[in-house]
């Protein structure tokens, strides 16, 4: 049995990316498998979890028996403590907070755009549901079996647009904040090397596995991307090995100090995700299975969705966590940018 780090995955799964480039960047050995996840772990005499998400992570418990573990965010935090080298977040709680706050957003927000012009768009959904099973299933798959595969991947999908808010109502709000995005990251871009100064985070990760498709696989969000800036698909390249980053003779920038180009990011979350958590939030609580809510002066509307409740929970215990000089200071730099009113 190999004592690395086993992730099964795939590669145009935003996620896996993430978690592979964090691995390569804290020098954690890994072993990542592309493809039948479920089949894999069956495999191994593992039982898959529920439901399988891309990537699982095998995690020792307490007994030191592997569990098939999912969801980058928690499983980030546990490598924090497994791996002491080279890690991800933050010293300072209260620049650590923003930090979870923008790695939400990019597992969150920018997988809108990932999932929307991977599936809204008939060229690109024609290449996903192409590459998907090629890499899921085998890459010499007959023609024949895979016009098959393509049908069953791409309605499956596709039926999930729903989920995530792609739709003809929402279309043009998610093109816009879209470029927009990458209109402010192509500005921070332009003083930083990373979202908190000379160090990757987590939140920088989150982003760019969502780029590594935006930018590296669905051909709409690249040509956009490509049209909007060349900075950014060149951070997209840089983010994939950080393998040999300088972590002793670099670091984050302190709170207070932090360019106003993080902020307009911070906006962005404020104008966009931030209506959208909180409606999702009292669409669940009310118990209705839809919901419609104004954001950014048009009409935003999709399938109430529990895990974004969780989400919001989990901001709002990370805030509960700290203490009260480091909420102070979060709500001061907060003001004004939309966000704070996930604390209130
Ligand atoms: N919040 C989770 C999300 C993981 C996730 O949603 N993964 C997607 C693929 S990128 C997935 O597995 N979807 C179900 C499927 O493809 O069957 C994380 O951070 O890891």
């Amino acid at each position: 049995m190999t004592d690395k780090l086993q992730i099964f995955g795939a590669t145009p799964s935003p996620y896996t990316q993430k978690m592979i480039s964090i691995c390569r960047y804290r020098h954690i050995p890994y072993e990542a498998y592309f493809g039948d996840v479920a089949g894999k772990l069956n495999d191994l005499n593992i039982e898959p979890p529920k439901p399988v998400l891309l990537p699982t992570i095998l995690l020792k418990d307490n007994n030191g028996a592997l569990k098939p573990t999912t969801d980058s965010t928690p499983i980030i935090r546990r490598l924090e403590k497994d791996y002491p080298q080279r890690k991800l977040l933050p010293k300072d709680p209260a620049l650590s907070f923003v930090n979870y706050l923008l790695e939400d957003f990019g597992d969150e927000w920018v997988t809108k755009y990932m999932f929307h012009y991977r599936w809204y768009f008939e060229d690109d959904a024609n290449k996903a549901g192409t590459v998907l099973p090629l890499v899921d299933i085998a890459t010499n798959t007959s023609e024949e079996e895979l016009i098959e595969l393509k049908k069953f991947f791409s309605d499956r999908q596709i039926g999930r647009l729903w989920v995530v808010g792609s739709n003809e109502t929402t279309a043009d709000l998610i093109d816009k904040s879209y470029k927009r995005f990458i209109g402010l990251m192509d500005n921070h871009l332009l003083n930083n090397k990373f979202l908190f100064g000379d160090k990757p985070s987590s939140a920088d990760f989150a982003i760019y596995g969502q780029l590594t498709q935006l930018v590296g696989f669905d051909p709409t969000s690249r040509r956009i991307a490509e049209e909007n800036s060349y900075r950014l698909v060149a951070w997209v390249d840089i983010m994939a090995d950080l393998s040999g980053h300088d972590v002793e003779n670099n670091n984050w920038t302190e709170l207070e100090d932090s360019p106003e180009t993080l902020k307009e990011i911070l906006k962005e979350f404020g104008r966009m995700y931030v209506p959208a958590l909180l409606a999702n939030a009292q669409a669940i609580a009310e118990g209705n299975e839809s919901w419609e809510t104004m954001i950014d002066g048009s009409i935003w509307k999709q399938k109430s969705f529990p895990y974004q409740v969780k989400c919001l929970n989990w901001i709002k215990e990370e805030f509960d966590n700290l203490n009260e000089n480091d909420k102070s200071r979060i709500i001061k730099y907060l003001d004004g940018t939309g966000c704070e009113l996930l604390l209130n």
